[in-house]
C-alpha cells in the first residue's frame, strides 16, 4: 500500500467541481523525455538552441531531462497513484517523422504507441499535444515558421499520428502556445530557433494560425467523429496601469499581438483591423493568402489555456529585441504587485478568472479547458526524502479556486491540467526552475512527491477543495 493510498478519509468538500470535471497534469517531450539522439529522433530546434553558447542556463539541454523515454511506466505508476483522470503530454515531431518531411520512424510511434496504451491500462485519458515548439531542424534550415510550407508539414504529421493513435487518443491538441513559437522563437529570440525580427514572428504567427487549421481539418478526417480537436493559447491577462487613455491603448496593443493575433483568426477567420493598422510600419500581411483565414477557423471542439501570472502595461517603450511587434515602441511593463514565484512572475489568481470569463463572454460555446498553471518555487529534497512546497499548494490552491468562481459565474471550464507532472527543462533556464508536483533529482533520476502531489491527489479525491 502506498503513502497515497493510505491517506485518511477525505472531509466532505465544499467547493466542489462538477462531476466528469477533468483532473490532469501536463507535460511536454522536449522537456521530460530525453534520448534525444535514440532510435533515430533527429534533432529539433531545441537541440540546436540549447547547443548554442549562452542560449540556455549552465549549458543545459533536454539531451536527459527527466529520462522519461525510459521512465515510461514508472511515470505512469505515479500519475496513477496520485489519481489524474487525464494527462497531457506532446509528441516530439522529430521522433516520430525524422527531418519533418521523411519517411516515418517506426520507433518513434512504438513509443507513443506504449505512452498511450500505458494510460489507458491505468484508467487514465491520454490528452495529445502536437506541436510544443521541437521543430524538426530541418524545416528551420527552410525557414521555419517564416516559410508556409511547414503548415503542410505539420498538417502530414498530424495525419500520421491520427492513424498510428488516432483509435485511442480522444483529445488532440495542434498547437501549445504559438505566441511563444512566434514572438519568443522569431522577434526577441529567447527561445528556439533565437531569431529576431519583427516581421518575421509576425510571418510564423501567421502560418501557425495555418497549421492548427490544417491539421484541425486533417484530424477532423482521420479520427473517429467523437474525438476533441483543440488549440491551446497562452492568453495574457493585460491590465492597463491606470485609467488614462495611453495605458489603455497600450492594454490594445498587447492584447491585439498578445492574444486576437490567435483568437481573431481561429474563431471568426479574420485578423484583428487594428493589430493590422499597428504593425503596418512592420509588413502589409501580403503573406496571409487568399482562404487562409477560413482554413485557420474550421470549427473546433473545445480551447485549452494557459495561465501564470497577469501583465500590468502602461504607455512607454520596450526593450529591443521584443516579443510585441509593433507594439513595442508604445508600450511599457510595469511590475505587478504582490508575491512572486522563482520564476519572478506575481502571483494573482484574478487574472485566470479574469481570462476565463471574457473567453464565456466573447466566445459562447465554446467549453474551455486550464491546460496548464503551476509555477515554480525552489524546492529541495530534505535528509528525510520530504519536499515541503507550501508556496505552491497555496499557489495552486487559489487558481483553483478562481476556476471554481469562473465556473460559478458561467463560464464552461470542463478541466484542470496542473503544470508540471515533473520538474524538467525550463527553456531558457534549463533546469534552475523547478514546476514539478514530483522533484527529480537530476543526477539520480530519483523522483520524489512534494507535498503539492500530496495536496493534488486529495483534491482529486475529494472531488474540489476543502474550505
Ligand atoms: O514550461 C512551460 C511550458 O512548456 C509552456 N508553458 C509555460 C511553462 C512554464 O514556463
Amino acid at each position: 500500500m502506498t503513502a497515497l493510498d493510505a491517506r485518511p478519509q477525505a472531509p466532505a468538500a465544499v467547493l466542489r467541481f462538477p462531476e466528469g470535471f477533468r483532473w490532469g497534469t501536463a507535460t511536454a517531450a522536449y522537456q521530460i523525455e530525453g534520448a534525444a539522439a535514440e532510435d533515430g529522433r533527429t534533432p529539433s530546434v531545441w537541440d540546436t538552441f540549447s547547443r548554442t553558447p549562452g542560449k540556455v542556463r549552465n549549458g543545459d539541454t533536454g539531451d536527459i531531462a527527466a529520462d522519461h523515454y525510459h521512465r515510461l511506466d514508472e511515470d505512469i505508476a505515479l500519475m496513477r497513484r496520485l489519481g489524474v483522470t487525464d494527462y497531457r503530454f506532446s509528441i516530439a515531431w522529430p521522433r516520430v517523422r525524422p527531418t519533418g518531411s521523411g519517411p516515418v520512424n517506426a520507433k518513434g510511434l512504438d513509443f507513443y504507441r506504449r505512452l498511450v496504451d500505458g494510460l489507458l491500462e491505468a484508467g487514465i485519458r491520454p490528452v495529445a499535444t502536437l506541436y510544443h515548439w521541437d521543430l524538426p531542424q530541418e524545416l528551420e534550415d527552410e525557414g521555419g515558421w517564416t516559410n508556409r510550407d511547414t503548415a503542410y508539414r505539420f498538417a502530414e504529421y498530424a495525419e500520421i499520428m491520427a492513424g498510428a493513435v488516432g483509435d485511442r487518443v480522444a483529445t488532440w491538441t495542434t498547437l501549445n502556445e504559438p505566441w511563444c513559437a512566434a514572438f519568443l522563437g522569431y522577434g526577441n529570440g529567447v527561445h528556439a530557433p533565437g531569431r529576431t525580427s519583427d516581421l518575421d514572428a509576425l510571418r510564423a504567427a501567421h502560418h501557425l494560425n495555418l497549421a492548427h487549421g490544417l491539421a484541425a481539418r486533417a484530424l477532423r478526417g482521420a479520427l473517429p467523429a467523437e474525438s476533441e480537436i483543440s488549440l491551446t493559447l497562452n492568453l495574457h491577462a493585460v491590465r492597463p496601469l491606470s485609467a488614462a487613455p495611453e495605458d489603455r491603448d497600450a492594454a490594445r496593443r498587447i492584447d491585439a499581438v498578445g492574444n486576437r493575433i490567435f483568437l481573431d483568426p481561429v474563431f471568426h477567420g479574420r485578423l484583428p483591423e487594428d493589430l493590422v493598422r499597428d504593425t503596418a510600419g512592420v509588413t502589409d500581411w501580403s503573406f496571409v493568402a487568399d482562404g487562409d483565414l477560413a482554413t485557420a477557423s474550421v470549427p473546433i471542439d473545445s480551447l485549452g489555456i494557459n495561465y501564470y501570472s497577469p501583465s500590468v502595461v502602461a504607455a512607454g517603450s520596450s526593450e529591443s529585441p521584443s516579443p510585441w511587434a509593433g507594439a513595442e515602441r508604445h508600450v511599457r511593463f510595469e511590475p505587478a504587485p504582490g508575491p512572486r514565484t522563482a520564476m519572478d512572475w506575481p502571483v494573482d489568481a484574478d487574472g485566470l478568472y479574469e481570462v476565463l470569463t471574457r473567453l464565456r463572454d466573447e466566445l459562447p460555446g465554446v467549453p474551455l479547458v486550464v491546460t496548464e498553471n503551476g509555477a515554480a518555487y525552489e524546492d529541495y529534497a530534505d535528509p528525510s526524502g520530504n519536499v515541503k512546497d507550501p508556496e505552491r499548494v497555496a499557489y495552486l490552491d487559489s487558481h483553483l479556486r478562481a476556476v471554481h468562481r469562473a465556473l460559478a459565474d458561467g463560464a464552461d471550464v470542463r478541466g484542470y491540467f496542473l503544470w508540471s507532472l515533473l520538474d524538467n527543462f525550463e527553456w531558457a533556464f534549463g533546469y534552475s526552475k523547478r514546476f514539478g508536483i514530483v522533484h527529480v533529482d537530476f543526477a539520480t533520476q530519483r523522483r520524489t512527491l512534494k507535498d503539492s502531489a500530496r495536496w493534488y491527489a486529495e483534491a482529486i479525491a475529494r472531488g474540489g477543495l476543502e474550505n
